[in-house]
């Protein structure tokens, strides 16, 4: 439930965003007040969170009333009645726009504070691409002119209408008594990062569908366009795959309640379309798959006490044929499931023990020359499975540690700074190697130790570190983590959103306690 700004919030009534700098969260519009003062001209009233490229405003409103009004597409639109997103997104929007009109709880007061005034939104969109997906090219862009009577919006594509609808329902405020008003406004805008993504991690804890559609609807509040997925790791794997169902039956926390079937992925990747919103999965390897090993006997590397199994395992076992033929049909799954063009290969945090006390290992390390460096073992893995992923046609997104270790990594992996100890200097080094670059460090949202952390997300400048023009530019974006270690469907939400169920910033009262 989005919550709109009225008179009586003593605090920021929860408005103010958590998210990153490329992202944010959503924040309402804030109020005119109903006297205007004379002479004084306002340039901007800061009613749209992110905020716009180009933002004018004027005192001059119109009051809006929901039996007259509507949307529609301009006569030169390229995208007419019939377009899936744009028809789903004018009633989705119309609900937010009137919320009490919708619930059926307005009062009299509210129609009859004005004079009902037609009011008509015209969409006009230079291309189609309205079954299509969102990719990494997607123009955003759009321009809103709200006047007397209409809104014009335009766009090239539907995913900048989207982007411009979102901003029309954030300009629309209310009056003390429900009644709705919207200021005389110009607008110009477009994304300063292509790639504006949100972490969640549905292995650590499992989030109902439910839970994750209305983080995707609150990331459309705020303009996110990549929900990125990890949706496997060590505790469980709740992804139901068709070419291996005993990984979920046997490791996911419970094989019926606690999976992602096929439907349920393919209900997330349709809510997210709707909202201009791609979908990155992640199925992370070699190290972070101990609830892969389950389902897939043979996949993990068996560690040894001494000269005999002890019976725990380690990461993927990277010196087996059979590693890289299951990998290659889970990948070959993936690229059928998921459209989005890239996906994300993990890559992280691999432990070196078990590896280290396996004669397996140890003996084709001697065969390969790898001597005693397992971090040539594990670029040995990625290598091949980038490799895999480039021939699917796919683009790999890979976790820093690749980087670090590794010497050769195909030119068009995306690499992503999650450590964040001199991350500025790693956006130098990766940027100078020509790789793009995606940022997480700075915006571990699981971490909240005061109410007050969104600060320092705020003051992030990812483009801010020693590197030529060409250099800031392969820096692509940023990613909002929630690790879930310690995040549930029981404080997701109001952990990562502010007006969206939210938990307090600090001392104060709203006058929308209870919506
Ligand atoms: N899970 C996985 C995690 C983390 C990573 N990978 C992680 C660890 C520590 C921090 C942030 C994230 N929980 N699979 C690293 C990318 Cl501080």
């Amino acid at each position: 439930m989005r919550r709109r700004a009225t008179d009586g919030c003593s605090e920021l009534c929860g408005f103010l965003p958590v998210g990153g700098k490329v992202g944010g969260a959503y924040a309402v519009n804030h109020r005119l007040p109903d006297t205007v003062v004379v002479g004084v001209s306002v340039q901007q009233v800061d009613g749209v969170w992110p905020l716009p490229q180009q933002l004018d405003q004027s005192w001059d409103r119109y009051s809006l009333s929901p039996q007259l009004f509507s949307f529609t597409y301009g006569q030169d639109s390229a995208a007419q009645t019939g377009c899936s997103v744009l028809d789903a997104a004018f009633k989705r929007y119309f609900s937010i726009i009137f919320p009490d009109f919708t619930k059926g709880t307005e009062n009299v007061l509210q129609s009859m504070w004005s004079e009902p005034q037609p009011f008509v939104v015209s969409v006009t969109v230079k291309t189609r691409g309205c079954d299509g997906y969102p990719n990494e090219d997607s123009d955003e862009s759009y321009n809103l002119s709200v006047s007397e009577g209409q809104a014009l919006l335009r766009s090239v594509s539907v995913w900048g209408a989207l982007r411009g609808l979102e901003s029309f329902s954030q300009l629309v405020y209310q009056n003390d008594y429900g009644a709705y008003f919207i200021n005389k406004t110009e607008i110009v805008d477009f994304p300063r990062f292509a790639f504006r993504g949100l972490l969640l991690d549905t292995s650590r804890h499992y989030l109902p569908l439910h839970d994750i559609l209305k983080t995707l609807d609150a990331m459309a509040y705020s303009k996110f366009n990549v929900f990125h997925w990890h949706i496997v790791d060590d505790p469980s794997f709740p992804y139901q795959s068709r070419t291996f169902p005993d990984l979920s039956n046997k490791g996911a926390f419970h094989p019926f309640t606690h999976v992602y079937t096929q439907s349920d992925v393919m209900r997330v990747i349709e809510h997210a379309r709707m909202r201009g919103i791609r979908v990155v999965p992640e199925f992370d390897s070699p190290g972070h798959t101990q609830s892969w090993g389950k389902g897939q006997p043979g996949l993990l590397t068996p560690c040894y006490k001494g000269s005999v199994p002890s019976g725990s395992f380690g990461p993927v076992d990277p010196t087996v044929d059979t590693t890289y033929k299951f990998m290659e049909s889970l990948l070959k799954e993936v690229k059928f499931v998921f459209p989005d063009s890239y996906v994300h290969l993990g890559g992280d945090e691999v432990s070196f023990a078990c590896w280290q006390s396996n004669p397996n290992v140890q003996t084709f390390m001697e065969k390969m020359g790898f001597g005693k460096s397992f971090t040539k073992l594990e670029s040995f893995y990625m290598e091949n499975i980038m490799n895999m992923t480039a021939a699917l046609n796919k683009t790999s997104i890979v976790w820093q540690d690749v980087f670090d270790y590794h010497e050769r990594i195909p030119q068009d992996t995306v690499l992503e700074i999650w450590k964040g100890k001199n991350y500025k200097t790693e956006l130098s080094r990766m940027t100078s190697a020509g790789h793009r670059v995606l940022l997480s460090a700075p915006w571990y949202i699981n971490h909240i130790s005061t109410g007050q952390d969104w600060r320092d997300s705020y003051a992030v400048q990812p483009q801010n570190f020693s590197g030529t023009d060409e250099q800031k530019k392969l820096v692509i974006g940023g990613e909002v983590a929630m690790w879930g270690e310690y995040v549930d469907a029981t404080n997701l939400t109001p952990r990562l959103w502010r007006g969206i169920q939210a938990e307090p910033l600090f001392v104060g009262h709203c006058k929308h306690e209870y919506d």
